[in-house]
This record gives structure tokens, sequence and C-alpha cells, in this order.
């Protein structure tokens, strides 16, 4: 399907504005005044396209194009606008925009499909400001109460519900799982597999099961100087351990794991006080849901033993993930067929990164397209796709939405 890449490339270029950073990336947290911007934005541009829009109790946004068949279940295609702090303008804008461009290109050449096509911008995908990550497709697939969503707090203390109704997208349609004929998502790959290999479209085949833990070690505070260092019960050293041994627990437990500590906070944090309390972030993930439970074990095995080593308090409070998923091989034919007739180099792999689509999978057929990486690079300012991978892979998004989108 051939679209107007200059019309994409200026609609991707006109969404980074919003949020922009001063090092290329964006910083649009989730229910933030730039998410709020790119939302409005986006909803004017719906409104040209002649879609009607539609928000949900959870700000999810669905755009829909009718089909020839109005009561046919639609086909769902789309991704997010929020991004983590400092993050790329590429993760999550792609694929939302290359699907207003899709039917954008339907609208120019008056092609009808059978079915509606209904494009989502999904809430919070990203996690870091109201964890977990995916909680507005969680919440609509019914992997979570919507009203444990609108309890989440930031670290500010401000509720999700609160926010989402300060930005004005706390809409009246129930979140909840409804009939769809099938879920396409087009994201970059976040990872150097494609870039390395020059291979120009990647088909997610699945996508890689993730754990969010939250560790407070308590000790107690005290003078740096005088207090003798048998006396001391420092978190932080507590916690230092205990990060040090969650990063060699994929090296005991095979390949393919990983795990990361992203965020630490510190109590009093004074430089002449032995710190009181820490919490820090655990991130783990693998395809497969025994090591992913193993790994859990290991996470609370290695920081109990490091919390006990220096007579600290420990708690873990889990902050939600998702299982393992392999994605519809219908679906992923229809993205392969279409690679195929517009002849790109293309190779199928897993997705270590997690994805909206994780959820739609629970309700409806369901895959990925990735569009390369420069250097794998992602979550970090220089996040960059080449503008010629952009338009391929959202032909290749058009290509296989109109075939599931005129399947009877
Ligand atoms: O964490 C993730 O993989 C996604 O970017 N939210
Ligand atoms: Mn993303
Ligand atoms: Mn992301």
């Amino acid at each position: 399907m051939k679209i107007d890449a200059s019309r994409l490339q200026t609609s991707m270029e006109e969404m980074a504005r919003i949020g922009a950073t001063a090092g290329g990336g964006v910083h649009r947290l989730t229910l933030s005044d730039s998410d709020k911007d790119a939302r409005d934005l986006f909803a004017s541009w719906v409104k040209s396209a002649g879609l009607s829009l539609s928000v949900d109790e959870m700000g999810n946004m669905f755009a829909r194009r009718e089909g020839s068949d109005d009561l046919a279940t639609p086909v769902m295609v789309g991704s997010h606008f929020d991004s983590v702090p400092n993050g790329g303008r590429f993760d999550g804008s792609l694929g939302v925009l290359a699907a207003l461009e899709i039917v954008r290109t339907l609208n120019d050449r008056e092609i009808a499909t059978h079915r509606p096509i209904e494009i989502v911008n999904w809430t919070n995908e990203e996690g870091p400001r109201f964890p977990p990550s995916m909680l507005g497709s969680g919440v609509f697939a019914g992997a979570f109460e919507r009203d444990f969503a609108y309890e989440v707090r930031d670290t500010d203390g401000m509720r999700f519900v609160d926010e989402l109704e300060r930005i004005g997208y706390r809409g009246k349609l129930p979140c909840q799982p409804r009939p769809l004929a099938g879920y396409l998502e087009l994201h970059v790959e976040q990872g150097p597999a494609l870039f390395t290999s020059g291979i120009q479209i990647g088909i997610v085949e699945g996508i890689r099961g993730l754990t969010w833990l939250r560790i407070t070690m308590k000790g107690a505070r005290d003078h740096a100087g005088p207090t003798p260092m048998h006396m001391r019960k420092d978190a932080l050293v507590g916690a230092a351990r205990a990060i040090s041994a969650i990063r060699d627990i994929p090296g005991n437990l095979g390949s393919d794991l990983v795990t990361t500590v992203g965020e630490i906070s510190v109590s009093p944090n004074a430089i002449n006080v032995i710190p009181e309390l820490v919490t820090f972030s655990v991130d783990f993930r693998h395809r497969d849901e025994n090591i992913l439970t193993r790994a859990h074990q290991a996470v609370v095995e290695v920081s109990g033993n490091a919390a006990k080593q220096e007579g600290l308090e420990i708690e873990v409070t889990p902050l939600g993930g998702s299982t393992p998923m392999a994605f519809d091989s219908g679906v992923i034919g229809a993205i392969e067929e279409t690679c195929l007739d517009k002849g790109y180099s293309h190779r199928r792999l897993w997705s270590a990164a997690g994805h909206d689509a994780r959820y739609a999978a629970d309700l409806c057929p369901t895959a990925m397209i990735f569009a390369p990486s420069v250097n794998g690079k992602s979550h970090a300012e220089d996040e960059l796709t080449l503008w010629e991978d952009v338009t391929r892979s959202c032909e290749i998004l058009g290509g296989a939405l109109v075939s599931l989108a005129n399947q009877p």
C-alpha cells in the first residue's frame, strides 16, 4: 500500500514538538500537560480525517473509520503517545501516526474496507509515573481493575484518576473487553536485531513476560562520624549489595533473562547521615514463565540476604507485570504476506519490550511489526528510526491492516 511518506513524516515531526527535549527526544509523561497536548493534537487530526472519536474511562482514545459493514467487529490498530522521562520520539508515536496515515490514504483513495477500523491511543503504556506499564490496555483487557488504576499515585502523591480528570480525558465509555476482529501494532524495535542484520521489517511473533517489583530496606539513621562501623544499619549498603547481586542473576539463571534496577530513592539522603530508608525498583523479563518465576525467587532471596547481612528490615511490593504471550499465526501470516508482496527483507522475532499488544492478544488475534532502531537505541533522546524505515513499516502495516479488515 503506497502511503504519503512526507505527510507521515510531517505528522511525526509535529507530534515530536510536543514535550520536545533539547537532546532531540520527548518528555511526555502519562497524564501530564504534554500528554494532554499530544491527545488534543491527535483528536484534531482524527476529526479532520472524518473519524468518530470516543474516549473511555481510562482515557484510551478510539478513532473509528466505518466499514462497508458497520455491524462487523472492528479491527484495531495503534500504540501510545506517552513517553518515559526524556525518551525517544518514535516510541509509541510511530504506531498511532502510521495507523492515521493509512486511514488518511484510504480516505484519499476512497477505499472502503469491509470491517470498521479503530485507531487507538492507549493511556499509560510506559508506566514510570503510574506503574505498572500498559495500564490503559490492561484495564481494557480485564487484566487490571479500573479502580486499582485510578488509585495509583505518582511520586508527588497525585492520583491517576485526578490527573486523568485534570487533563480532560476521563471518558464515560466503560473501559472493558469488547469484540475485536484483530489488533495490529507497529513499533520501533528498541533493540539491535534488525539494525545490525540490515533487515527491513520485524514480524513480532511473541512478547516476553515482565515483572516489576519495589523493594524497600529500612535501617537506622545515625551520625556518619561517631557511629562505629559494627553498630551501623546502613540501608544504602544493603540496597547496593542487593542491586549488584540482582545484576548477576541472569548470569546464573540463563541467557535472555534481563534484570534492571532503574529507580532508587534514599532517605534522608544527606552526606553526614547514615541512610535509614532506601527504595528501589526491579524490572525483569523473559519469554519463559518458569524462568520469570525463578528470577522472582532469586531477586527476593538475594535482597533478603543483603538486608539480613546489614541487619535491615525489607519489604518487597509487586507492582504488576504481564506473562509471556505468543501472537496469532494468522495475523503473523498477513504481515509476512505483505512483506513478500513488497519484497522487503524481514525476520520473525520476539519482543523484549512490553507493548499494549500484549493485552490486546488476550482479546483477539494480535501481532506486531517492528521498524529498525538505529544502533538498537531506545528510551533515550537519541532514539532514531530512518524515515525510509518509517515509510516501509507503515506500508506493511497498511497491507496487513487492509487484509485483516477485509476478512469476512
Ligand atoms: O517497559 C517497556 O518495555 C515499555 O516500554 N513500557
Ligand atoms: Mn512503546
Ligand atoms: Mn517505551
